[in-house]
Protein backbone atom coordinates (compact mmCIF):
# COMPACT_ATOMS: atom_id res chain seq x y z
CA UNK A 1 0.00 0.00 0.00
CA UNK A 2 2.97 2.59 0.75
CA UNK A 3 4.51 1.41 -2.06
CA UNK A 4 1.61 1.94 -4.43
CA UNK A 5 1.68 5.82 -2.88
CA UNK A 6 5.13 6.17 -3.48
CA UNK A 7 4.81 4.71 -7.18
CA UNK A 8 2.30 7.50 -7.59
CA UNK A 9 4.72 10.06 -5.59
CA UNK A 10 7.45 9.11 -8.02
CA UNK A 11 5.89 8.96 -11.23
CA UNK A 12 7.70 11.52 -13.67
CA UNK A 13 5.69 12.15 -16.58
CA UNK A 14 1.94 11.87 -17.30
CA UNK A 15 2.56 8.85 -19.44
CA UNK A 16 4.19 6.76 -16.42
CA UNK A 17 1.37 7.90 -14.09
CA UNK A 18 -1.08 6.85 -16.37
CA UNK A 19 0.67 3.06 -16.41
CA UNK A 20 0.63 3.00 -12.60
CA UNK A 21 -3.13 4.26 -12.65
CA UNK A 22 -3.88 1.05 -14.70
CA UNK A 23 -1.44 -1.24 -12.22
CA UNK A 24 -3.83 0.19 -8.92
CA UNK A 25 -6.80 0.84 -10.85
CA UNK A 26 -7.62 -1.26 -13.67
CA UNK A 27 -9.57 -4.07 -14.53
CA UNK A 28 -6.56 -6.85 -13.74
CA UNK A 29 -5.28 -4.52 -11.35
CA UNK A 30 -3.88 -4.56 -7.78
CA UNK A 31 -7.43 -3.12 -6.24
CA UNK A 32 -9.64 -5.27 -7.99
CA UNK A 33 -7.63 -8.05 -6.84
CA UNK A 34 -7.94 -7.36 -3.36
CA UNK A 35 -11.71 -6.79 -3.75
CA UNK A 36 -11.37 -10.65 -5.23
CA UNK A 37 -10.36 -11.88 -2.13
CA UNK A 38 -13.80 -10.63 -0.26
CA UNK A 39 -15.62 -14.10 -1.58
CA UNK A 40 -12.67 -15.93 0.93
CA UNK A 41 -13.41 -13.88 3.91
CA UNK A 42 -15.88 -15.11 6.61
CA UNK A 43 -19.20 -13.78 6.81
CA UNK A 44 -18.55 -10.83 10.40
CA UNK A 45 -15.47 -10.11 9.02
CA UNK A 46 -16.65 -8.80 5.10
CA UNK A 47 -17.88 -5.80 6.28
CA UNK A 48 -14.78 -4.36 7.51
CA UNK A 49 -12.24 -5.62 5.41
CA UNK A 50 -14.61 -3.79 2.89
CA UNK A 51 -14.46 -0.53 4.21
CA UNK A 52 -10.81 -0.88 4.76
CA UNK A 53 -10.51 -1.41 0.98
CA UNK A 54 -12.88 1.59 0.02
CA UNK A 55 -10.78 3.61 2.57
CA UNK A 56 -7.37 2.59 0.57
CA UNK A 57 -9.05 3.21 -2.46
CA UNK A 58 -9.95 6.88 -1.72
CA UNK A 59 -6.31 7.60 -0.40
CA UNK A 60 -4.81 6.54 -3.61
CA UNK A 61 -7.28 8.13 -5.80
CA UNK A 62 -6.43 11.73 -4.30
CA UNK A 63 -2.78 10.72 -4.52
CA UNK A 64 -3.39 9.99 -8.30
CA UNK A 65 -5.36 12.91 -8.78
CA UNK A 66 -2.77 15.37 -6.61
CA UNK A 67 0.19 14.18 -8.95
CA UNK A 68 -1.87 13.89 -11.94
CA UNK A 69 -2.68 18.04 -11.79
CA UNK A 70 1.35 18.40 -10.51
CA UNK A 71 2.38 17.03 -13.83
CA UNK A 72 -0.02 18.58 -15.98
CA UNK A 73 1.07 21.79 -14.71
CA UNK A 74 4.40 21.03 -15.12
CA UNK A 75 4.25 19.95 -18.46
CA UNK A 76 2.50 22.92 -19.70
CA UNK A 77 5.21 24.94 -17.87
CA UNK A 78 7.95 23.42 -19.73
CA UNK A 79 6.13 23.32 -23.00
CA UNK A 80 5.46 27.38 -22.75
CA UNK A 81 8.80 27.59 -21.99
CA UNK A 82 10.00 25.60 -24.75
CA UNK A 83 7.97 27.77 -27.13
CA UNK A 84 8.27 31.19 -25.50
CA UNK A 85 9.08 33.68 -28.28
CA UNK A 86 11.54 36.70 -27.10
CA UNK A 87 9.99 39.77 -28.78
CA UNK A 88 12.58 42.02 -27.56
CA UNK A 89 15.53 40.09 -29.57
CA UNK A 90 17.22 42.40 -32.32
CA UNK A 91 15.79 41.06 -35.21
CA UNK A 92 18.60 41.34 -38.19
CA UNK A 93 17.61 42.36 -42.10
CA UNK A 94 14.23 42.67 -40.60
CA UNK A 95 11.71 44.21 -42.69
CA UNK A 96 9.73 47.12 -41.52
CA UNK A 97 6.12 47.98 -43.04
CA UNK A 98 5.80 51.70 -43.69
CA UNK A 99 2.05 53.21 -43.64
CA UNK A 100 0.96 54.42 -47.17
CA UNK A 101 1.33 58.35 -47.43
CA UNK A 102 -2.41 58.60 -48.10
CA UNK A 103 -3.31 56.74 -44.55
CA UNK A 104 -0.49 59.15 -42.40
CA UNK A 105 -1.84 62.03 -44.24
CA UNK A 106 -4.98 60.99 -43.33
CA UNK A 107 -3.80 60.37 -39.62
CA UNK A 108 -2.11 63.50 -39.33
CA UNK A 109 -5.33 66.04 -39.87
CA UNK A 110 -7.54 63.71 -37.99
CA UNK A 111 -4.84 64.08 -35.17
CA UNK A 112 -5.03 67.88 -35.20
CA UNK A 113 -8.60 68.24 -34.86
CA UNK A 114 -9.42 65.79 -32.45
CA UNK A 115 -6.94 68.00 -30.17
CA UNK A 116 -9.41 70.48 -30.77
CA UNK A 117 -12.40 68.03 -29.18
CA UNK A 118 -12.85 67.23 -32.55
CA UNK A 119 -15.36 63.97 -32.98
CA UNK A 120 -14.48 61.69 -35.69
CA UNK A 121 -17.44 59.93 -37.32
CA UNK A 122 -18.29 57.98 -40.30
CA UNK A 123 -21.01 56.54 -42.18
CA UNK A 124 -22.20 54.24 -44.88
CA UNK A 125 -20.18 54.69 -48.81
CA UNK A 126 -23.31 53.49 -50.86
CA UNK A 127 -25.97 56.28 -49.77
CA UNK A 128 -29.33 57.63 -50.98
CA UNK A 129 -30.11 60.47 -52.46
CA UNK A 130 -31.41 62.47 -49.83
CA UNK A 131 -28.29 62.39 -47.39
CA UNK A 132 -25.64 62.74 -50.50
CA UNK A 133 -27.71 65.18 -52.39
CA UNK A 134 -31.06 66.16 -51.20
CA UNK A 135 -30.12 67.79 -47.52
CA UNK A 136 -26.99 69.43 -48.86
CA UNK A 137 -29.04 72.01 -51.15
CA UNK A 138 -28.07 70.17 -54.79
CA UNK A 139 -31.54 70.67 -56.49
CA UNK A 140 -32.47 68.50 -59.05
CA UNK A 141 -31.09 69.37 -62.33
CA UNK A 142 -27.75 70.05 -60.06
CA UNK A 143 -25.09 68.99 -62.79
CA UNK A 144 -23.23 66.81 -59.79
CA UNK A 145 -26.14 64.63 -59.45
CA UNK A 146 -25.19 63.65 -63.53
CA UNK A 147 -24.78 60.04 -64.42
CA UNK A 148 -21.27 61.27 -65.88
CA UNK A 149 -20.03 62.21 -62.20
CA UNK A 150 -21.81 59.82 -59.90
CA UNK A 151 -21.92 55.87 -59.52
CA UNK A 152 -25.26 54.99 -59.56
CA UNK A 153 -26.60 51.31 -58.56
CA UNK A 154 -29.93 50.39 -60.14
CA UNK A 155 -32.09 50.92 -57.28
CA UNK A 156 -31.25 54.26 -57.06
CA UNK A 157 -29.09 54.39 -54.43
CA UNK A 158 -25.04 55.88 -55.11
CA UNK A 159 -21.56 55.67 -54.08
CA UNK A 160 -21.21 58.80 -51.97
CA UNK A 161 -19.12 61.29 -54.22
CA UNK A 162 -18.19 63.21 -50.91
CA UNK A 163 -18.64 63.11 -46.84
CA UNK A 164 -21.08 65.04 -46.23
CA UNK A 165 -23.90 62.51 -45.87
CA UNK A 166 -22.12 61.75 -42.49
CA UNK A 167 -22.42 64.83 -41.25
CA UNK A 168 -26.04 64.89 -42.31
CA UNK A 169 -26.77 61.94 -40.78
CA UNK A 170 -25.18 62.74 -37.69
CA UNK A 171 -27.21 65.79 -37.18
CA UNK A 172 -30.22 64.17 -38.12
CA UNK A 173 -29.91 61.98 -34.86
CA UNK A 174 -28.11 64.45 -32.48
CA UNK A 175 -28.66 67.79 -31.27
CA UNK A 176 -26.25 70.77 -31.17
CA UNK A 177 -23.52 71.44 -30.91
CA UNK A 178 -21.92 69.29 -33.35
CA UNK A 179 -18.16 69.72 -33.49
CA UNK A 180 -16.77 66.24 -35.80
CA UNK A 181 -14.94 65.85 -38.45
CA UNK A 182 -15.77 62.91 -41.18
CA UNK A 183 -12.77 61.41 -42.88
CA UNK A 184 -13.10 58.86 -45.54
CA UNK A 185 -13.30 57.27 -48.82
CA UNK A 186 -15.83 59.03 -52.15
CA UNK A 187 -16.23 58.27 -55.44
CA UNK A 188 -16.70 60.18 -58.24
CA UNK A 189 -16.98 59.02 -62.11
CA UNK A 190 -13.34 60.62 -63.23
CA UNK A 191 -10.10 59.48 -64.13
CA UNK A 192 -6.72 61.72 -65.85
CA UNK A 193 -3.91 62.56 -64.38
CA UNK A 194 -5.40 64.88 -61.01
CA UNK A 195 -8.27 62.40 -60.68
CA UNK A 196 -9.15 59.24 -59.03
CA UNK A 197 -12.68 57.32 -59.52
CA UNK A 198 -11.70 57.09 -55.74
CA UNK A 199 -10.51 59.50 -53.36
CA UNK A 200 -10.38 59.96 -49.73
CA UNK A 201 -11.86 63.42 -48.06
CA UNK A 202 -11.83 64.91 -44.57
CA UNK A 203 -14.65 67.20 -43.91
CA UNK A 204 -15.14 69.14 -40.72
CA UNK A 205 -18.53 70.94 -39.17
CA UNK A 206 -19.23 72.78 -36.39
CA UNK A 207 -22.68 73.97 -35.42
CA UNK A 208 -23.82 75.77 -32.62
CA UNK A 209 -25.94 78.79 -30.73
CA UNK A 210 -25.82 81.27 -33.53
CA UNK A 211 -23.54 83.90 -31.33
CA UNK A 212 -20.71 81.37 -31.45
CA UNK A 213 -19.97 80.42 -34.59
CA UNK A 214 -18.41 82.61 -37.13
CA UNK A 215 -16.52 82.90 -40.43
CA UNK A 216 -14.10 84.08 -38.07
CA UNK A 217 -13.62 81.16 -36.11
CA UNK A 218 -13.48 79.35 -39.37
CA UNK A 219 -11.18 81.34 -40.77
CA UNK A 220 -8.95 81.20 -37.49
CA UNK A 221 -9.25 77.22 -37.58
CA UNK A 222 -8.26 76.34 -41.27
CA UNK A 223 -5.12 79.03 -40.71
CA UNK A 224 -3.74 77.03 -37.46
CA UNK A 225 -4.54 73.69 -39.56
CA UNK A 226 -2.27 74.91 -42.27
CA UNK A 227 0.35 76.59 -40.90
CA UNK A 228 0.65 72.70 -38.92
CA UNK A 229 0.23 71.01 -41.70
CA UNK A 230 2.59 72.96 -44.22
CA UNK A 231 4.75 75.14 -41.89
CA UNK A 232 5.35 78.67 -42.43
CA UNK A 233 3.22 79.34 -45.69
CA UNK A 234 1.14 82.23 -46.57
CA UNK A 235 -2.77 81.82 -46.36
CA UNK A 236 -5.49 83.40 -48.72
CA UNK A 237 -9.26 83.13 -48.38
CA UNK A 238 -10.81 83.71 -51.82
CA UNK A 239 -14.29 84.14 -52.45
CA UNK A 240 -16.06 80.63 -53.98
CA UNK A 241 -19.34 79.09 -54.45
CA UNK A 242 -20.37 75.41 -53.02
CA UNK A 243 -24.26 74.78 -53.12
CA UNK A 244 -24.15 74.02 -49.20
CA UNK A 245 -22.57 76.82 -47.71
CA UNK A 246 -23.24 80.46 -47.98
CA UNK A 247 -20.85 82.55 -48.17
CA UNK A 248 -18.17 80.29 -49.38
CA UNK A 249 -14.26 79.99 -49.79
CA UNK A 250 -11.72 78.36 -51.21
CA UNK A 251 -8.34 78.37 -49.12
CA UNK A 252 -5.21 78.55 -50.48
CA UNK A 253 -1.33 78.62 -49.53
CA UNK A 254 1.77 80.51 -51.08
CA UNK A 255 3.51 77.45 -53.02
CA UNK A 256 5.88 75.21 -51.22
CA UNK A 257 7.82 74.50 -53.84
CA UNK A 258 9.01 78.03 -55.48
CA UNK A 259 8.22 80.16 -51.84
CA UNK A 260 5.14 81.94 -54.48
CA UNK A 261 7.36 83.27 -57.07
CA UNK A 262 5.85 81.03 -59.69
CA UNK A 263 6.95 77.70 -60.68
CA UNK A 264 4.94 74.60 -62.97
CA UNK A 265 3.53 73.17 -59.98
CA UNK A 266 1.56 76.17 -59.31
CA UNK A 267 1.26 77.35 -62.62
CA UNK A 268 2.87 80.13 -62.11
CA UNK A 269 0.51 81.49 -60.06
CA UNK A 270 2.43 81.49 -56.87
CA UNK A 271 -0.80 79.79 -54.62
CA UNK A 272 -1.87 76.52 -54.34
CA UNK A 273 -5.74 75.64 -53.36
CA UNK A 274 -5.78 73.30 -50.62
CA UNK A 275 -9.24 73.68 -48.96
CA UNK A 276 -13.15 74.77 -49.27
CA UNK A 277 -15.10 75.86 -46.83
CA UNK A 278 -17.81 78.06 -45.80
CA UNK A 279 -20.62 78.85 -43.39
CA UNK A 280 -23.31 76.46 -43.59
CA UNK A 281 -26.25 77.31 -45.67
CA UNK A 282 -29.43 77.77 -43.96
CA UNK A 283 -31.03 74.83 -46.64
CA UNK A 284 -29.50 72.48 -44.55
CA UNK A 285 -30.45 73.07 -41.17
CA UNK A 286 -33.86 73.38 -42.39
CA UNK A 287 -33.42 69.81 -44.36
CA UNK A 288 -31.74 68.06 -41.14
CA UNK A 289 -34.29 70.39 -38.57
CA UNK A 290 -31.92 72.50 -36.76
CA UNK A 291 -33.28 75.83 -35.70
CA UNK A 292 -31.80 78.74 -34.11
CA UNK A 293 -28.22 78.08 -34.83
CA UNK A 294 -25.76 78.63 -36.95
CA UNK A 295 -22.32 76.73 -38.21
CA UNK A 296 -19.47 76.52 -40.47
CA UNK A 297 -17.87 73.46 -42.64
CA UNK A 298 -14.67 72.69 -44.69
CA UNK A 299 -13.80 70.11 -46.86
CA UNK A 300 -10.13 68.76 -48.31
CA UNK A 301 -8.69 66.05 -50.66
CA UNK A 302 -6.17 63.31 -48.22
CA UNK A 303 -4.25 62.77 -51.55
CA UNK A 304 -3.93 66.40 -52.91
CA UNK A 305 -2.54 67.12 -49.39
CA UNK A 306 -0.13 64.05 -49.00
CA UNK A 307 0.64 64.85 -52.68
CA UNK A 308 2.09 68.22 -51.39
CA UNK A 309 3.31 66.93 -48.33
CA UNK A 310 5.20 64.24 -49.54
CA UNK A 311 6.78 66.11 -52.85
CA UNK A 312 4.52 62.78 -55.07
CA UNK A 313 4.25 64.10 -58.80
CA UNK A 314 1.70 61.44 -60.15
CA UNK A 315 -1.16 61.06 -58.09
CA UNK A 316 -2.00 58.41 -59.92
CA UNK A 317 1.25 56.02 -58.69
CA UNK A 318 -0.25 56.72 -54.89
CA UNK A 319 -2.73 53.97 -56.31
CA UNK A 320 -0.75 51.47 -58.06
CA UNK A 321 0.39 49.32 -55.15
CA UNK A 322 3.99 49.60 -56.56
CA UNK A 323 6.14 48.14 -53.10
CA UNK A 324 9.02 50.82 -54.49
CA UNK A 325 6.74 54.06 -53.33
CA UNK A 326 6.11 52.49 -50.20
CA UNK A 327 9.65 51.72 -49.44
CA UNK A 328 10.59 55.37 -49.65
CA UNK A 329 8.28 56.21 -46.26
CA UNK A 330 9.62 53.98 -44.35
C1 LIG B 1 -22.56 69.84 -44.42
C2 LIG B 1 -22.50 71.18 -44.68
C3 LIG B 1 -21.43 71.69 -45.38
C4 LIG B 1 -18.22 70.71 -46.74
C5 LIG B 1 -17.38 71.50 -47.67
C6 LIG B 1 -15.96 71.97 -49.28
C7 LIG B 1 -16.36 73.23 -48.95
C8 LIG B 1 -14.98 71.66 -50.37
C9 LIG B 1 -13.76 70.01 -51.59
C10 LIG B 1 -12.36 70.04 -51.17
C11 LIG B 1 -11.56 69.25 -52.15
C12 LIG B 1 -14.06 68.62 -52.01
O1 LIG B 1 -12.21 66.80 -51.94
S1 LIG B 1 -12.57 67.97 -52.64
O2 LIG B 1 -12.69 67.91 -54.03
N1 LIG B 1 -14.68 70.40 -50.51
O3 LIG B 1 -14.51 72.54 -51.02
N2 LIG B 1 -16.53 71.00 -48.54
S2 LIG B 1 -17.46 73.16 -47.72
O4 LIG B 1 -19.37 71.42 -46.46
C13 LIG B 1 -20.42 70.87 -45.80
C14 LIG B 1 -20.47 69.52 -45.53
C15 LIG B 1 -21.56 69.00 -44.84
C16 LIG B 1 -23.72 69.26 -43.67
Amino acid sequence: MENMEKKIDEAGTLESLEKIRVEIFGKKGMLAAEFAKMKDIPGPEKKAFAEGLNRLKAQLLERFERRHAQLEAEEMQSRMRAEAVDVSLYAPNGVKGALHPVKDTMDRIVDYFTALNFSVESGPMVEDDFHNFEALNLPKNHPARDMQDTFYFSDGTLLRTHTSPVQIRTMMKRKPPIRIIAPGSVFRRDYDLTHTPMFHQVEGLVVDEKAKVSFANLKWILTDFLHEMFGEVDIRFRPSFFPFTEPSAEVDISCIFCGGSGCRVCSRTGWLEVLGCGVVDPNVFEAVGYEDVSGYAFGLGVERFAMLIHHIADLRSLFEGDIRLLEQFR
